[in-house]
């Protein structure tokens, strides 16, 4: 990790005294069993973040430390004499996989720190806790905690393309995985999967979901050879093999996307039809084949009949038939297929499609399959209404997708903290269930239920290409395992960790993170319910960064009349699929909430909000408001130099005078375009601009 930022496992010396000794007198000795490869994993954890934190590596015993005043023992319920003894083993045994417990304990009057799970990765999570407890300043000596996960699947989605090394939407430099040199390691995987397993994700998905590079990219045949359905050529298992054996390690399966079409791309039948026999028995085989070779492996995610990627629909198959034929091969092995919902293209309004189509379908998807639905109807948007599709279908295993690199949100450049974005997803009421059912309740305590996040690290020093991007990643694996933290809690333990204890430094940071994502909604949408005014440029290029109103007017609904689109049952009924009272809810512009004002209705320019402001001149308020909280965001930063080190000052620092020219090109761009709709000026005298 040396040649590359540590992130949140920086481990820096502990400096108060008083903790320093507690912690010594507790870590100093370590009886941690050492049977299975995830307690190699424990030991070299905790060697090198004690050694870090207490300034010397610990004592590490196969026993019960016989001098010592206190110690730290580790290991599953009935491993050790320390834990058997002290902790009611049967309920640790039945905590969830993944779930432990950490105790302070007396054991033959001796101080004991016990961490015990039913599992070897509950080890894992345990000790990277209790790492963490230190990390943040946290007192150990008085502890008792009971943690499981809230969710059974914590997925990473990379959207890396292998061989040809570039990262879909990733800003981070290209991909980390090295399939030519594979089955060669690298030590950024060792890393990577310590900086994931420290946060609790336990899947990785290796590849992009566009297996097949679409001739949107300009992509040739000799390219789109050179694409994800590659890896499930035989000669490439052993390199998924090899990745995998590094993530199992830290209790993390491996999984890939793979192209519905593979039994004619990988292998050499003509149809991949999912009711022909031999379609269904070369998924056999070739399932067999993969468990071969990588045993504990994950399973598929499919992106089909969507955006060029081929699927049921060239059968005239459902997706419930294409999802099945792969789940009943991947069935006997354990393995789960995590079939996308993102479809769109064939309804006018794109809001409305996904749900026609999987609704009908609740109940027919085999057991192993989970829908993977993303946040939105529309696509990872700085905000976007909660997708209908969730409480719609409960015979059905359902994912949330999250995107954690920002597509949307202002790239490498901005600073965008998503925790708050996915807590209003999670914490979203769809009265599935009547009054109470948010969604994180109906995604938990399903075993083949979860969330996905699209992934956001790549080769860069730093990993995630903003500094501050990596609060990100922690805070989405920190998050999708307890959904119940909220957004500071989760950002200043980020804080701690990756910049010290300073109370300064973690309010200030904290604040521009809380903020940063108003902000972008601000400046990026102007906040009544806009969305999608991004540039997208060729097809190879796609930018998605840059403004750009006038390339998707039927994202906006912009004319000289006014401007949103008519969802209601009026218009395209987005605000049918809902369950009530949100249906009546979002029907009535009375009662829609103003932040989602415009995604269901087309207004006049000039009819009046609740406090008697007209639409557009809320609009040009709020894009002029952004501006000024990019700009407070980065003279709070400002304050910083000097606290933080020179580096990390300096890139963020820089980034920041960037998003202020970014923001102001938005704010400009979309208020002049309002403005020669609309013909209103602004009442404080700012729009039109002057020349
Ligand atoms: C959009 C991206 C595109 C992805 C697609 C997807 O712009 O690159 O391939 O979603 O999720 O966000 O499949």
């Amino acid at each position: 990790i040396d040649s590359y930022d540590s992130c949140w496992l920086r481990y820096e010396p502990v400096d108060d005294e008083e903790l320093l000794s507690s912690y010594r007198d507790r870590c100093e000795h370590v009886y941690a069993s050492d049977s299975a490869p995830e307690l190699g994993v424990v030991r070299e954890e905790l060697n090198r973040g004690l050694e870090g934190l207490l300034g010397r590596a610990p004592h590490l015993w196969n026993h019960p430390p016989r001098s010592a005043d206190g110690f730290l023992a580790i290991g599953l319920p009935d491993e050790m004499r320390p834990i058997s003894e002290t902790v009611d083993t049967d309920a640790v045994r039945s905590l969830d996989e993944d779930g432990y417990r950490i105790r302070s304990v007396t054991w033959e009057g001796v101080d004991c720190t016990v961490i015990t799970a039913p599992t070897d990765s509950g080890l894992v999570y345990g000790t990277f806790h209790l790492l963490r407890l230190m990390s943040t300043g946290q007192p150990i000596d008085d502890l008792d905690i009971v943690e499981e996960p809230a969710n059974a699947n914590r997925l990473i989605n990379h959207w890396d393309n292998p061989f040809r090394g570039k990262v879909e939407r990733g800003y981070a430099g290209p991909s980390i995985f090295d399939w030519e040199r594979l089955p060669d390691l690298r030590q950024r995987y060792f890393d990577y999967a310590r900086l994931l397993a420290s946060v609790g994700i336990n899947g990785v998905v290796v590849n992009n979901v566009n297996t097949k590079i679409p001739s949107r990219e300009g992509a040739n045949e000799a390219v789109s050879r050179r694409a994800g359905w590659q890896l499930l050529e035989s000669d490439n298992l052993e390199k998924v093999e090899a990745l995998a054996s590094v993530f199992r390690r830290y209790g993390i399966k491996t999984y890939l996307s793979v192209n519905f079409a593979s039994p004619m791309l990988v292998g050499d039948l003509e149809t991949a039809d999912p009711l022909d026999a031999d379609v269904e028995a070369w998924w056999e085989r070739k399932v067999d084949e993969v468990y071969e070779t990588v045993p504990d492996f994950g399973g598929f995610v499919v992106k089909a009949d969507s955006e060029g990627q081929t699927g049921p629909y060239d059968y005239d198959r459902d997706h419930a038939e294409g999802a099945n034929v792969i789940a009943r091969a991947l069935e006997p092995h354990g393995g789960r297929v995590w079939w996308r919902a993102f479809v769109y293209g064939s309804h006018e309004d794109r809001a409305v499609q996904a749900y026609n189509t999987f609704e009908p379908l609740d109940g027919e998807f085999h057991d192993n399959v989970t829908v993977q639905i993303k946040n939105g109807p529309i696509d990872f948007q700085p905000r976007e209404p909660i997708s209908t599709l969730f409480g719609a279908m409960p015979e059905t295993d359902l994912g949330c997708e999250l995107q954690i690199t920002q597509e949307y949100t202002g790239q490498n450049v901005h600073a965008c903290y998503h925790v708050p974005q996915w807590k209003e997803v999670l914490e979203f009421d769809t009265y599935a269930d009547g009054e109470g059912t948010p969604v994180k309740d109906l995604l938990a305590d399903r075993e083949g239920q979860g969330i996905a996040g699209v992934g956001v690290v790549g080769d860069d020093p730093n990993w995630t290409g903003h500094y501050l991007a990596q609060a990100n990643l922690y805070g989405y694996g920190r998050l999708i395992w307890d959904p119940d933290l909220t957004s500071e809690e989760i950002s200043e333990e980020w804080i701690r960790q990756t910049f010290g204890g300073d109370s300064t430094v973690v309010e200030t940071v904290n604040e521009i993170l809380m903020n940063s994502w108003d902000a972008s909604i601000d400046y990026h949408t102007g906040s009544i319910g806009l969305m999608h005014m991004m540039y997208n440029g060729s097809a190879a290029l796609e930018n998605h960064y840059d403004p750009s109103p006038e390339e998707w007017p039927e994202y906006h609904g912009a004319s000289e009349d006014g401007i949103g689109l008519d969802r209601t049952s009026s218009g395209s009924d987005y605000t049918g699929q809902y369950r009530e009272p949100l249906a009546s809810r979002y029907e009535d512009p009375e009662t829609c909430p103003e932040e989602l004002l415009l995604f269901f209705h087309h207004l006049p320019w000039e009819h009046e909000l609740a406090d008697g402001t007209t639409v557009v001149q809320r609009l040009y308020d709020n894009f002029f408001a952004g501006v000024e909280a990019v700009k407070e965001l980065r003279a709070q930063w400002h304050t910083l130099e000097g606290e933080i080190d020179d580096r990390r000052y300096r890139h963020v620092a820089d980034r920041f005078d960037e998003h202020v020219l970014q923001a102001e090109r938005w704010r400009d761009t979309i208020v002049s375009f309002f403005y020669d709709y609309s013909g209103v000026p602004d009442e404080d005298g700012r729009v039109p601009l002057e020349a």
